[in-house]
């Protein structure tokens, strides 16, 4: 009953003369203090403290948001749906070490917590829930729905994923057996083969058309009102597609992407369709798949119309293990040689997976994850040198949603001498990508009332805020190869992307990053 405007008390409030508070808003004038670094003629560097002053602004009434799947009949969608339910309700149920309640581990912005600062008495650290740095929709306050080319109800997707507990699914399933996906769009050369048995909730047509686009418009602002809702956020969590070929003049800029799609183009994929109709009815799209939905003209459609994308494809278990490891060993000053990396799993994505040209994607976005951290390194690594990296998915049904991955780490020590790191990682995948599924829809919906100006420029009243750039890269701690704003770098190391993402928050309550100095703990 407290949706629509902030639903509680802040935990926190900011005193200081850069941030105001009014019913509505928080305003912030932020200082961000970056290094400019030039080269003089002697080849040395001349790094030039730089100073931009910024106004944010923060929406605080948090309306009331919709989260769309596509893909919803699947393990994830049917995993995560179970989830925020049981979350919802605060449901317990018993398994066979005891009883079990509902809860949002794995979840950035549900269950981990940021440093806020030191206790201005004891010098102790206080660090409050990621969720109160800003005003952010509860998960439990979702509303759902999806589509998914599959017409199971999703009590029956959640039997078929064989992920959660029978106890658990009897609590949840007469509310589930009511939540049917929309037919959806099914080009059968996008997904594997193996796939066709369950496309029995499709929309007319297996190539591309405007009518797809129009429909799937017509899906959301349905969803909207019969909901009553603020905003959606529609997410991609439907079967891996096969890449599509980038081809001049069909996929290049958002005028011949449009034309293209007219054309009934064999190379417009449905998870593009679903990002052309997210950008023209301004719901943000993220795309939890590796595929390239995010053809270069869906992206310039996006900037036309100042429409929010994310992706590419969960960063869930290995990769992001990876991602953490590899920044470790390489800024430990540790040379990393090679990762070889091989997963086994018997859900209904590595079945997709075991086709080629699926597969071909996933290892497009599982091997680009070390490049940012290895380039960083000119000490270890020389212009173009590289670890060696290889990625292995096989298909094993009898181990169901339990992904099994394996990786060893093989690096250079000192002198010569050799360290091999071997891991094992067992969980089960949907579990694992249900919080990130969670954390990119409140984000997502965060950044849609954020704003921002340089401070100053509307010196003679003429309102200039805006919002950030339509790709949002701040969602990369969540994705194996983050889209970033065309030109601009891509960063895979874990702790960087979470340090992006908190600190950006920090700075629209006007919070410093916190840079972990603790000077006050060292000077007396
Ligand atoms: P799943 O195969 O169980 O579910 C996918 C669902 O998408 C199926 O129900 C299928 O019928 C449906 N579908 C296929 N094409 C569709 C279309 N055009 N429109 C609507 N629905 C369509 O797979 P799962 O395990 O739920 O994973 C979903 C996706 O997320 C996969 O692409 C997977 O690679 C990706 N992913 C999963 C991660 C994880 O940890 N579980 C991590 C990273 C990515
Ligand atoms: C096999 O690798 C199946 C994939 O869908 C992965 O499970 C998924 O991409 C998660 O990958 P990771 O590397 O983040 O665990």
């Amino acid at each position: 009953g407290l949706q629509g405007v902030e639903s509680k008390r802040p935990l926190f409030v900011v005193q200081s003369p850069n941030v105001t508070y009014t019913d509505d808003e928080i305003r912030s004038k932020y200082r961000y203090r970056t290094t400019d670094v030039s080269r003089g003629d002697n080849g040395q560097y001349i790094a030039i403290p730089k100073e931009v002053a910024y106004d944010f602004k923060v929406d605080r009434k948090v309306g009331k948001v919709g989260m769309m799947l596509v893909g919803w009949g699947g393990n994830n969608g049917s995993t995560v749906t179970a989830g925020i339910i049981a979350n919802r309700d605060g449901l317990t149920w018993a398994t066979r070490t005891g009883e079990q309640a509902a809860n949002y581990y794995g979840s950035v912005v549900m269950a981990s917590t940021i440093k806020l600062g030191t206790d201005a008495k004891t010098g102790a650290e206080i660090n409050v829930p990621f969720h109160d740095l800003l005003p952010m929709v509860h998960p439990n306050d979702l509303a759902i729905g999806g589509w998914d080319i599959s017409s199971m109800n999703l009590a029956d997707s959640m039997d078929r994923a064989a992920v959660l507990e029978p106890t658990l699914k009897s609590l949840v399933r007469e509310e589930m057996a009511a939540m049917k996906p929309l037919p959806s769009i099914y080009y059968p050369d996008f997904i594997a083969a193996n796939q066709e048995d369950r496309a029995d909730n499709c929309i007319a047509g297996s190539k591309a058309s405007m009518a797809h686009v129009e429909q799937i418009r017509k899906d959301i602002r349905d969803f909207r009102s019969a909901n009553g809702l603020d905003r959606v956020i529609v997410q991609w969590t439907a079967n891996t597609e096969r890449y599509a070929e980038i081809v001049d003049g069909v996929n290049d800029t958002a005028a011949n992407l449009m034309k293209a799609v007219g054309n009934g183009h064999s190379e417009v994929s449905p998870s593009t369709i679903f990002a052309i109709a997210c950008i023209l009815e301004g719901a943000p799209f993220i795309n939890g798949s590796p595929q390239n939905t995010f053809v270069p003209g869906a992206i310039e459609l996006a900037e036309q119309y100042g429409a929010f994308i994310g992706g590419d494809d969960f960063k869930s278990g290995q990769t992001k293990m990876k991602s953490a490891l590899v920044d470790f060993l390489i800024n430990a000053g540790i040379k990393l040689t090679s990762i070889s990396s091989y997963n086994h799993l018997g859900n209904n994505d590595g079945k997709n997976l075991s086709s080629q040209k699926q597969f071909r994607s996933k290892e497009i976005s599982k091997s680009n994850v070390v490049d940012d951290m290895v380039a960083a390194n000119n000490i270890l690594y020389k212009e173009g040198e590289h670890p060696d990296h290889c990625v292995v998915i096989k298909y094993m049904p009898a181990v169901g949603d339990n992904k099994r991955a394996l990786d060893e780490y093989y690096a250079e020590i000192f002198m010569g001498g050799h360290q091999t790191i071997s891991l094992f990682n067992v969980c089960e995948d949907s579990l694992l990508a249900s919080p990130l599924i969670i954390d990119l829809v409140v984000i997502a919906e965060m950044m849609t009332r954020i704003q921002w100006r340089v401070a100053g420029e509307d010196a003679n009243g003429a309102p200039s805020y805006k919002g950030f750039h339509s790709v949002l890269s701040i969602l990369s701690y969540m994705l194996k190869a983050p889209l970033t704003p065309p030109g601009t770098p891509v960063v895979n190391a874990l702790a960087k992307q979470r340090g992006a993402l908190t600190n950006i928050f920090r700075a629209c309550v006007g919070l410093e990053p916190e840079s972990d100095m603790t000077l006050e703990h060292k000077l007396f």
